[in-house]
């Protein structure tokens, strides 16, 4: 009796330390990867969102961009302020006004900073991501 509990410890506190190490590293891999998909599939908000209230902002400067990562800047940039230092900016693609970005100088407020972005192109955003997060030209307005 006391045998077999002296061979079960041993094994246990000596298991083959590189094969060990393998595993754990692979483990390891696939909990970030979970943990990376989890987040991913978190980060994108389903509703109905309005757009800003533009009365308060002023247009600046446009310019265009890469929406879908192809390397032709097929979308046009909107950008506006307003006195208090606050950022937005429209996207369109195609005549289709799809995405609203607002940069707060409040950004404790939580809500207050956002991407919306419409992803069927019926003229209602429908999705809301956070400001670090990635969104994409939707496939109905290329
Ligand atoms: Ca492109
Ligand atoms: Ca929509």
């Amino acid at each position: 009796m006391r045998l077999v509990n002296r061979k079960r410890s041993i094994l246990k506190t000596k298991p083959p330390r590189a094969r060990n190490l393998q595993a754990r590293t692979r483990a390891t891999s696939l909990v970030l990867a979970l943990i990376f998909y989890a987040t991913a599939s978190a980060a994108v908000e389903s509703g109905v969102f309005q757009p800003p209230a533009l009365d308060q902002f002023i247009p600046s400067d446009k310019s265009d961009a890469d929406g879908d990562g192809d390397g032709v800047e097929e979308t046009q940039v909107q950008r506006y302020r307003n006195l208090d230092g606050d950022r937005a900016f429209s996207l369109t693609t195609n005549g289709r006004l799809w995405a609203w970005s607002v940069d707060t100088e409040r950004s404790e407020a939580g809500n207050a900073d956002y991407v919306i972005r419409d992803s069927d192109c019926d003229g209602s955003f429908d999705e809301r991501y956070g400001l670090d997060e990635e969104f994409h030209l939707p496939d109905c307005a290329k």
